[in-house]
Formats: C-alpha cells, sequence, structure tokens
C-alpha cells in the first residue's frame, strides 16, 4: 500500500470519529504551516523538484491561487464539474460499503483515470476509511484527494538547471510547436535567453508556423529549409546557443513521418547529436500529449518512452477535456511527471503543473 504522504496525515487517519471533521481543518493548518516553513526557508523547496523553474513559494501560490493557477482550475472545470455530480449522486444513495466502492471506481474510471490506478486507489480509500471507521462524506472526499494528490508527488518534476536544451515530441497536433512558443514566452519572461531550433523540417509550414512563434515571443530561431536533416538543424542550433551562451534552446520536432519508425530513429539521432554536441548542457526531453484524447495519450507516452527517455510532459488543451484523470495513470503507471499543463491557444496559455491544485480543480 501507498503511504500517505506525511505522517502527520497517517497519525490523523488514526484518530476517532470524532476528530474525522476536524481533520479537514487541521489539514489545511498543516499545509499552511508547510507553506510558511518553506517561504521562510533560505533553501529552495528541497524534495520538490522545483528548483530553477522560478516558481513562486508556497506562500505565494497560496496568495497568488487566483491568478497564477486559476487558469488550470478553469481548464479542469469539466472535469470536476461531472465529477462533482457523480460524487454528489454516489453519497446520496449509497452508504459507505461494498457498492459505494465500486461505483466510485466506475466514477473515477468515466473520468479516464485508468483501471488498475482507479483500482489501486479506491482499495486505498476503502482500507483507510474502513480501518479509521470513517463515514463523513467530506472526509473521504478528502482522503480521496490525498491519495491521488500523493500519487502526482511521487513523480517531482525534474530539477532544472542552465544552459539547457528541451526537446518537444509528441505525434501530430498534440501542440508541441504551441507550447514550443509560449513556454520561449514563459522563460523570456523569467529574463533567460532562449533560441528555437526549427527541427520539424517534415513540412515547410512547420518551420514558417514555430518562426511566427518565436517571432511572437522575441527569441532567435535556427532554421533550414524543408526536407532537411533534422540533425543538421539540431547540431547548428547548438553551435550557436553555445557560442551566444543562450540559457534555453528548445527543439520543435515533427510528429508524423511516412512511418513512424523513421520518426523514432530521427529523434533518436537527435537526442545523440545534442549529448555528443553539448555534453555540458542540462538535456530534458519532453513529450507534448493533448489531454482530451484521455488514456489513448496515456498509450502514445508508452511508445515514445521506449524510444527516447523522457523528463516529463507536457498536457495540452486541458481547456477542452473532461477527461483529464489519466493524469494520474500516466504518473502512476509510467512515473513521468507533467511539468506543464496547456491551457488555451494564447502565448499566456501555460502553467508548470501543480499536483495540489490539479487535484483540487479535478475532484
Ligand atoms: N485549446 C487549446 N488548443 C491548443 C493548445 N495547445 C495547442 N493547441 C492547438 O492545437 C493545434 C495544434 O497545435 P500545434 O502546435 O500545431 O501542434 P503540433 O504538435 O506542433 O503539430 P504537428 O507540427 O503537426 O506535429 C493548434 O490549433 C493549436 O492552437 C491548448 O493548450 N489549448
Ligand atoms: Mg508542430
Amino acid at each position: 500500500m501507498r503511504p500517505l504522504r506525511s505522517t502527520s496525515h497517517a497519525l490523523d487517519l488514526s484518530l476517532s470519529r470524532k476528530y474525522a471533521a476536524n481533520w479537514v481543518r487541521c489539514r489545511k493548518s498543516v499545509v499552511l504551516l508547510r507553506a510558511v516553513i518553506y517561504s521562510t526557508s533560505p533553501q529552495p523547496l528541497h524534495g520538490r523538484g522545483v528548483e530553477g523553474w522560478g516558481i513562486p513559494s508556497k506562500i505565494q501560490k497560496q496568495a497568488n491561487t487566483m491568478s497564477f493557477f486559476g487558469k488550470i482550475r478553469d481548464a479542469l472545470k469539466k472535469t470536476k464539474d461531472s465529477l462533482a455530480q457523480k460524487m454528489r449522486r454516489l453519497f446520496l444513495k449509497n452508504k459507505l460499503g461494498n457498492e459505494f466502492y465500486d461505483e466510485l471506481e466506475e466514477i473515477l474510471i468515466s473520468a479516464d483515470v485508468g483501471v488498475n490506478t482507479a483500482e489501486e486507489v479506491v482499495e486505498e480509500v476503502k482500507e483507510e476509511a474502513i480501518g479509521n471507521k470513517i463515514k463523513d462524506e467530506k472526509f473521504v472526499t478528502d482522503l480521496l484527494k490525498d491519495i491521488l494528490e500523493s500519487i502526482l508527488d511521487e513523480t517531482p518534476v525534474p530539477e532544472i538547471k542552465y544552459p539547457c536544451v528541451m526537446m518537444f515530441v509528441g505525434v501530430n497536433g498534440v501542440g508541441k510547436t504551441t507550447t514550443i512558443g509560449k513556454i520561449a514566452n514563459w522563460f523570456v519572461r523569467q529574463k533567460k535567453s532562449v533560441t528555437i531550433a526549427a527541427a520539424d523540417t517534415f513540412r515547410a509550414a512547420a518551420i514558417d508556423q514555430v518562426a511566427v512563434w518565436a517571432d511572437r515571443a522575441k527569441v532567435r530561431i535556427v532554421k533550414h529549409e524543408e526536407g532537411s536533416d533534422p540533425s543538421a538543424v539540431v547540431f547548428d542550433a547548438v553551435s550557436s546557443a553555445k557560442a551566444r551562451g543562450t540559457d534555453v534552446l528548445l527543439i520543435d520536432t515533427a510528429g508524423r513521418l511516412h512511418v513512424k519508425e523513421n520518426l523514432m530513429n530521427e529523434l533518436k539521432k537527435m537526442d545523440r547529436v545534442v549529448e555528443r554536441e553539448f555534453p555540458e548542457a542540462n538535456f530534458y526531453k519532453f513529450l507534448v500529449l493533448d489531454a482530451t484524447t484521455g488514456q489513448n495519450a496515456y498509450a502514445q507516452a508508452k511508445v515514445f518512452k521506449e524510444a527516447v527517455s523522457l523528463d516529463g510532459i507536457v498536457l495540452t488543451k486541458l481547456d477542452g477535456t473532461a477527461k483529464g484523470g489519466f493524469v494520474f495513470s500516466l504518473c502512476g503507471e509510467l512515473h513521468v511527471p507533467v511539468v506543464f499543463a496547456g491551457v488555451g491557444e494564447k502565448i499566456d496559455d501555460i502553467e508548470l503543473f501543480d499536483a495540489e491544485q490539479f487535484v483540487e480543480g479535478f475532484i
């Protein structure tokens, strides 16, 4: 069984039922206390794996919840509304028994939490609830949130160090190029120098499209002609980034080639060029996934993970889905963290992924 996120939670859960209702308030105090500790600590958030991302401290995050993370919450509204309605119905018609837990599992599966993950999560909720004689609706929901959040916390966002290279991979149309434009802008806002490598040479339109984004974000772009070798673009971009002392090099890649195997080989080749030519850079490979495709995105992640070692995931189009639940199977089963979430088509429509906010928005 997965341990609860902190000993204080485990301790809280062993309290009597009378204490159970208070635990919710108590949990909030623990979060607040942690926030104060984090914000006054001279150290960055060690163990949370968020160094270097320019993430505000926990206390700032709480103060900024409405603006900074509001977009993820808004984006998840469809998922939350549909889940909340089902949960309300479930609590109304069912006492906490086997039937209740079976239905809870179905509800999670309907939000695209994978079957295995849903089964594990519900089993854990059940064990904790029965073991601690918990019958309170709010308490069970909180327990569920806690367990879901712990799944996301288990795969922390990688620490980022400069100079760095970020290569974005994914099938066609998931939002790679758009994401690169948004992320370029995101780094520029943090006063980092950025270069984009237009390594999707499969279509002329792809090169033009990423050039438009580079222009919008006001960053440099290295590009070749349509049909040229993507690895040659990467080679040139790396040389240029090194010569100029660029902080961040973002590599756009093709989402489709005539044969899937070609695509994978091409990605591996670009991967080798970066490793060989820029060993001093921190190299991150991010898979871009379209959240509206739900469990299908999970299947894509499995394929790409075999070709290149993935450091993280960018989840796009979170604004258009009611099936955000597959994030839990991504993290829980593939152990790849979600780093960014795309929540619209505009340049600012990107947020750093935050487990706590995601779960709050989800259920
Ligand atoms: N609503 C919404 N649309 C998005 C988001 N991210 C990308 N899109 C849209 O998705 C479509 C495809 O985006 P691209 O960036 O071209 O996707 P790609 O992965 O580069 O596609 P290929 O180059 O064909 O492989 C565009 O219409 C984008 O505007 C998002 O977070 N939300
Ligand atoms: Mg593209």
